[in-house]
């Protein structure tokens, strides 16, 4: 079994790209430390918890060898949320519309671990993670040649834009590796000036206490009070930092039905939204990605939204 044979085996399970990187404990891991001690996690809790697993994959592997690393596009065919001018429109990040991705992705990499065990003539040890494991998987990403760490903190791939979600197989094989990503960046600035709550601090470097995504989605409590204006419209995770990147002008889309935007999400507006019921959205959030913010959190962005939308209105007369 050749890296070759497990890449053309990854793209008959559904990803769209697939690399692989030595199980080393690459500069940029060191990173994380210096980031958390910055305060950048905000109450991420389980990321201080997991830092020192997070240092080196061969931590949660010791004989790990190799990380094959995948990359599964997300894009579907909607407008972006910068250019949509009504502000009563609620804005969902589009890594949310469809299936969860932590059962897709991770289906679809447990299909091609068992191929891999089938193949190989001698047992080896293996983890499959997809976000939920305490993996840096966009430091793996850039190794294993998927795409460079953009400015904005996400990989991107030349062809594929940005639009995907990684996964990852951390194994004891010894595979063929690939090239690292260059950085194709250059001079451009576009996403740190687009972020309306300036979350990016410097080129690669995210203040997640400031970005609406974690307010949005993983801070608990109230939002505090100064970042409620520049949330705008944005009901669950922001992709304004994505949408405004070059590299995702051409960004190929996807026609996987796992992807496509749920009829709840759908364009929909903010009164609408809040005037679902708790078992309706329960509903629709059900084998969602959205569930990590429950039905309460959910009402807790759209009250922020409708503020802001009101005090537009009333600004426009
Ligand atoms: C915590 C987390 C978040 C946090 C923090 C995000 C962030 N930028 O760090 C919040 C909640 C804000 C978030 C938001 C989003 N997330 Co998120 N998130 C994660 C998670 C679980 C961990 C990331 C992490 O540890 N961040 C901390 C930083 C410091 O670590 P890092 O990402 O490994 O970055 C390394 C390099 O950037 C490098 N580095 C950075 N700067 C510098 C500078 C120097 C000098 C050096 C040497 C190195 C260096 O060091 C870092 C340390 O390892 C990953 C899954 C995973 N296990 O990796 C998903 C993940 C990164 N998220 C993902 C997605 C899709 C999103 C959103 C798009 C969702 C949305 N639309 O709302 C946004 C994007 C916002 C953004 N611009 O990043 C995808 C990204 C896919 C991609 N193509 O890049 C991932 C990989 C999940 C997945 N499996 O697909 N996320
Ligand atoms: S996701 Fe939104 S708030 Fe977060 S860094 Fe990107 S543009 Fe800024
Ligand atoms: S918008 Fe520009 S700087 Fe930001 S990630 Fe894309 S290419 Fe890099």
């Amino acid at each position: 079994m050749t890296s070759a044979d497990i890449k053309s085996h990854a793209r008959a399970v559904g990803f769209d790209a697939c690399g692989i990187a030595p199980a080393a404990a690459h500069p940029e891991l060191s990173f994380f430390r210096e980031w958390l001690g910055r305060g950048y996690a905000g109450d991420m809790a389980y990321l201080h918890r997991s830092a020192d697993r997070r240092a080196d994959v061969r931590n949660i592997l010791p004989g790990a060898r190799s990380v094959i690393v995948t990359a599964t596009v997300y894009h579907t065919d909607r407008p972006y949320s910068i250019e949509c001018a009504d502000r009563g429109r609620a804005q969902i990040a589009r890594y949310a519309w469809g299936d969860d991705y932590h059962d897709v992705v991770g289906g679809r990499l447990e299909r091609l671990l068992d191929w891999m065990r089938a193949q190989s003539p001698e047992p080896f040890d293996a983890r499959a993670y997809v976000d939920t494991g305490p993996v840096q998987e966009r430091v793996y990403a850039q190794h294993a040649g998927i795409g460079w760490i953009g400015k904005n903190t996400c990989v991107i791939n030349p062809t594929l834009g940005s639009w995907t979600f990684l996964g990852v197989v951390v194994c004891s094989l010894t595979l063929e590796t690939d090239a690292p990503s260059l950085d194709q960046c250059g001079s451009c600035t576009l996403c740190i000036e687009a972020c309306p709550t300036q979350a990016i601090v410097a080129p690669g470097v995210l203040d997640s206490t400031r970005c609406i995504s974690y307010l949005t989605i993983e801070h608990r409590g109230e939002i505090p009070s100064e970042h409620h204006e520049h949330i705008g419209s944005h009901v669950y995770g922001c992709d304004v930092c994505q949408e405004v990147c070059p590299w995702n002008a051409v960004a190929p889309h996807s026609h996987d039905p796992a992807w496509q935007p749920r009829p709840a999400w759908d364009a929909v507006d903010l009164l609408t939204l809040a005037r679902r019921g708790d078992d309706e959205l329960a509903a629709a959030m059900r084998g969602s990605a959205m569930r990590r913010a429950k039905a309460q959190g959910l009402r807790r962005n759209v009250a922020v939204a409708l503020s802001n939308a009101e005090a537009s209105v009333e600004a426009d007369t």
